[in-house]
């Protein structure tokens, strides 16, 4: 998969996506990762990104001159361009198994007060937030974005990290797990781990799970 980023803020990108995982992707070739600098598209003496909003109101938009161009430059008919703002559909793991699908992505880092509407109307796929809480830029979304996508694509994930996946992909959260002491500063692991009877740690799990979604995330069940 090819992922190019449009951002204001390209150092931001450097560590995260250059370890474990990630790192390993990009230098199998699994995964094609640049970073634009979107300072770069603008042309004018200041290489300006950003103005007033019409109607007046606070805070600055970024302009559509350098936003069309980049996309201009870095994109193909098949690219799927996609705006990072908090007003954006929830990203969730289902977008990311989407995602996963594409053969190249966009993905637009937005500043300030967000995006001229054009932007969106002319140019975007879609629109994601990672969630709702506001951010200074949409730098982080894309490397969590970056991040999701990227474990899910064919090859990237070992055996052994790919076998974990499926038995925590039955929608609920994981269940209380423990290793070794078996008892640590006298808190001990449940007797059940330690019985060696799998039919009842695989009750006593699937109960626990249903439990601890219930408390925490009812909106699950
Ligand atoms: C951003 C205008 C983008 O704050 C975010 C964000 C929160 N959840 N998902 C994304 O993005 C940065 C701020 C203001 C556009």
């Amino acid at each position: 998969m090819k992922i190019d980023v449009l951002t204001l803020f390209p150092a931001m990108f450097a560590g995260p996506l250059d370890e474990s995982i990630i790192k390993r992707a990009r230098e199998s070739g699994l995964l094609d990762l640049q970073i634009h600098n979107l300072r770069d598209y603008a042309h004018d003496r200041h290489r300006t990104v950003d103005d007033r909003p019409f109607g007046g109101g606070p805070g600055m938009l970024l302009k559509p001159e350098p936003i069309f161009e980049a996309v201009e430059n870095l994109t193909s008919a098949t690219t799927r361009i996609i705006l990072l703002s908090p007003s954006g559909r929830t990203f969730n793991q289902a977008i990311a198994a989407e995602l996963a699908e594409s053969k190249e992505l966009l993905l637009i880092s937005g500043h300030y007060e967000g995006f001229d509407e054009r932007v969106r109307e002319q140019l975007a796929d879609d629109e994601l937030s990672i969630g709702d809480y506001v951010l200074t830029n949409g730098a982080l979304p894309a490397m969590v974005i970056i991040d999701a996508v990227t474990r899910l694509l064919p090859g990237v994930l070992g055996d052994e990290e790919s076998a974990q996946e499926e038995s925590f992909s039955h929608g609920l959260l994981e269940y209380p797990q423990y290793t070794r002491p078996a008892d640590f500063r006298g808190m001990k692991v449940p007797d059940v781990l330690l019985s060696g009877d799998h039919a009842e740690i695989a009750r006593w799990r699937g109960e626990q799970a249903r439990l601890r979604t219930g408390e925490r995330r009812p909106d699950l069940l």
